[in-house]
């Protein structure tokens, strides 16, 4: 008998007839797809490259990357799109940690995904012994995702993997780690025993309903508002409650502004987007709706100068997380539970006829962003060459215009920030971008995983540094066949091409790359295309023949190095010394 074949199965000698039996890697490929979850993103190796195998010959996608970072940024994409954990399948201790960025970075953009990760021996990683590759994986999750298990028993995995993926979907969405010791996989059991093991997951998001008086409060708050704002943040694209989100919107008149990845829940140019008046709609506003959305960072922590004179605003605040409330200031009218459930109160309780905001506000709005917009619209549509962000990117406004279905990556600094107010989007969930941390390399990533959940075409625009954090992942672009056209605005460095080192030495300056380099010629060397574009015409053929082949292309946009701000529009985060030396 087998040390793993447990003591209380009839040994096949006695009954005459042998017992079927099951592993720990087929019960884990087991309870994963009894839960709808069919790809894994990740890297083999020891102990885990037998799973990728049987999981691919059980009928899984198994996509393998050459870097975890990447798988891990693909899963966090895939659950955020799915709203199921995307899965990431790591090897021990380097592999492990490898993923782990990706693991945090979706547990900060409150993604859902799990992190599996093949580990070392119990016995040996406890006592210190050096085993191959050994570190106690699990006490380093623990604090960087929002929750963590290690799964000992073969007959633990159907209820391990429900656990985890309770964790990541239910409440607020984030990262859950499930450690995975190597002499799991092998374990034997009672093939029937296992199949009772398995665990499908009833209802792993149930609906939270927000109470009636907190629903009556945002009510009573919106209705006295002369001057009121929505705000939609990614929390309200990942919840898909368009149809609902669009009618409160509508219903209640009131003008919103979208957060970088909620862009498209309602179509940027709805007459309701104070897209293009954004600072004077954060600055004037008398009551804020956040929908979905932080007052973290990114909206100036809901106080000082870009909100205007103190005291002047009451928030309502529709999140998941009631911790969340007063998080940064105080929520008047704090209304927790799930975004569908919370807008559908709001719009049931409205009433046949609710009062549109005063004509005032919506004009003046209004009257900022046709400013604003066509001050802009010259320079977008302006030819100059060498190329500047606006050039290029004007075509690629026209482009994402002519074909708002396909989905957008974007990360950079100037490439992300004047990306994120040219391009308008159309539909939801069509832009993926550097999200809650500003972080650079989901590029890649977010293209894998957006190509192959959704199907469509992906258009990736990288600033030529943010493209490097995963550039070798245009050899898996080209392994699978996946239609994702890149476009490198490349301006020779982080930030532009121009900085020079003060004391004349031969190393370069710490922002400047090589000049004029060719990253089109990296996606040849797998057999994808790659093309050079100088001007926005050359700009133009390419991106929409890569669109129209669905083969996977790199083009290198020339873009004038002297283009570009330090740090794009938040270069005010930087500490400047005043000390002269
Ligand atoms: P953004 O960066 O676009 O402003 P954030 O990531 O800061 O968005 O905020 C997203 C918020 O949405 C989080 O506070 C999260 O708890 C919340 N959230 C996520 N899913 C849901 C849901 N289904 N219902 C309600 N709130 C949700
Ligand atoms: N490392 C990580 C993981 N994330 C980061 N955000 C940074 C470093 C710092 N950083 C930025 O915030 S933007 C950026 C870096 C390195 C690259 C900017 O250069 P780019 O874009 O070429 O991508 P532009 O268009 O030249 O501004
Ligand atoms: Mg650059």
């Amino acid at each position: 008998m087998s040390a793993n074949v447990k003591a209380n199965e009839t040994p096949a000698s006695e009954s005459g007839e042998a017992p079927e039996l099951t592993d720990g890697f087929h019960l884990l490929i087991d309870a994963l797809q009894a839960n709808g979850l069919n790809t894994i993103y990740g890297v083999p190796g020891i102990p885990i490259t037998d799973f990728g195998r049987l999981a691919q010959a059980s009928g899984m996608r198994v996509i393998s990357f050459r870097h975890e970072q990447h798988a891990g940024n693909a899963a966090a994409i895939a659950g955020y799109l799915t709203r199921k954990p995307g899965l990431c399948l790591t090897v021990s201790a380097p592999g492990f940690l490898n993923g782990l960025t990706a693991l945090a970075n979706a547990t900060t953009n409150c993604f859902p995904m799990i992190l599996i990760s093949g580990s070392s021996e119990r016995e040996i990683v406890d006592l210190q012994q050096g085993d191959y590759e050994e570190m106690d994986q699990l006490a380093i999750a623990k604090p960087l995702c929002k929750a963590a298990f290690r799964i000992l028993h073969a007959e633990d995995i159907g209820i391990g993997v429900a656990r985890a993926i309770r964790a990541a979907v239910s409440g607020r969405p984030g990262g859950v780690y499930l450690d995975l010791p190597a002499k799991l996989f092998g374990q034997v059991m009672n093939a029937a025993e296992g199949a009772r093991s398995i665990v499908k997951v009833i209802d792993p998001a149930p609906a939270q309903i927000p109470a009636a008086d907190s629903v009556a409060r945002a009510l009573d708050v919106i209705s006295k508002a002369k001057r009121p704002l929505i705000i939609l943040g990614k929390g309200a694209a990942y919840a898909q409650a368009d149809a609902e989100l669009r009618a409160f919107v509508e219903k209640s008149g009131i003008p919103y502004l979208p957060m970088s990845m909620a862009k498209g829940l309602l179509p940027d140019d709805h007459p309701q987007s104070a897209g293009a008046a954004r600072s004077l709609a954060l600055k004037e506003s008398d009551v804020v709706i956040m929908i979905g959305a932080r007052l973290n960072w990114l909206l100036s922590h809901g106080k000082g100068k870009s909100w205007g004179e103190p005291g002047s605003k009451r928030f309502v605040q529709i999140d998941i997380e009631p911790r969340e409330m007063d998080s940064n200031v105080e929520i008047a009218a704090p209304l927790v539970g799930d975004i569908a459930s919370c807008v559908s109160a709001l719009l049931g309780d409205m009433g046949e006829s609710w009062a549109a905001p005063p004509a005032e506000w919506i004009s003046a709005l209004n009257d900022k962003r046709d400013a604003n917009l066509s001050k802009m619209a010259a320079r977008l549509e302006a030819s100059v060459q060498p190329m500047d962000f606006h050039t290029a990117l004007g075509a690629l406004k026209t482009i994402i215009k002519q074909r708002p279905d396909i989905m957008l990556v974007n990360e950079g600094a100037n490439t992300l920030d004047f990306a994120r107010s040219i391009i308008d989007m159309y539909q939801p969930r069509k832009r993926l971008d550097v999200g809650t941390w500003g972080i650079m390399g989901i590029g890649m990533g977010a293209a894998v995983a957006a190509a192959i959940e959704t199907g469509k075409p992906v258009l990736a625009v990288e600033g030529d540094s943010a493209f490097g954090f995963s550039g070798m992942e245009v050899e898996t672009i080209c392994r699978y066949d996946l239609p994702v056209c890149i476009v490198v605005f490349n301006n020779n460095g982080i930030y532009r091409g121009t900085d020079v080192n003060p004391t004349g030495g031969s190393d370069v300056a710490p922002t400047v790359f090589v000049k004029n380099a060719r990253y089109d010629m990296m996606m040849e060397a797998f057999g994808g295309v790659g093309v050079q574009a100088s001007n926005r015409d050359e700009l133009t053929r390419a991106v929409n023949e890569a669109l129209d082949s669905g083969k996977p292309t790199l083009i290198n946009a020339v873009i004038d190095e002297n283009s570009g701000t330090e740090s794009g529009r938040i270069g005010n985060l930087n500490p400047q010394s005043v000390v002269k030396k």
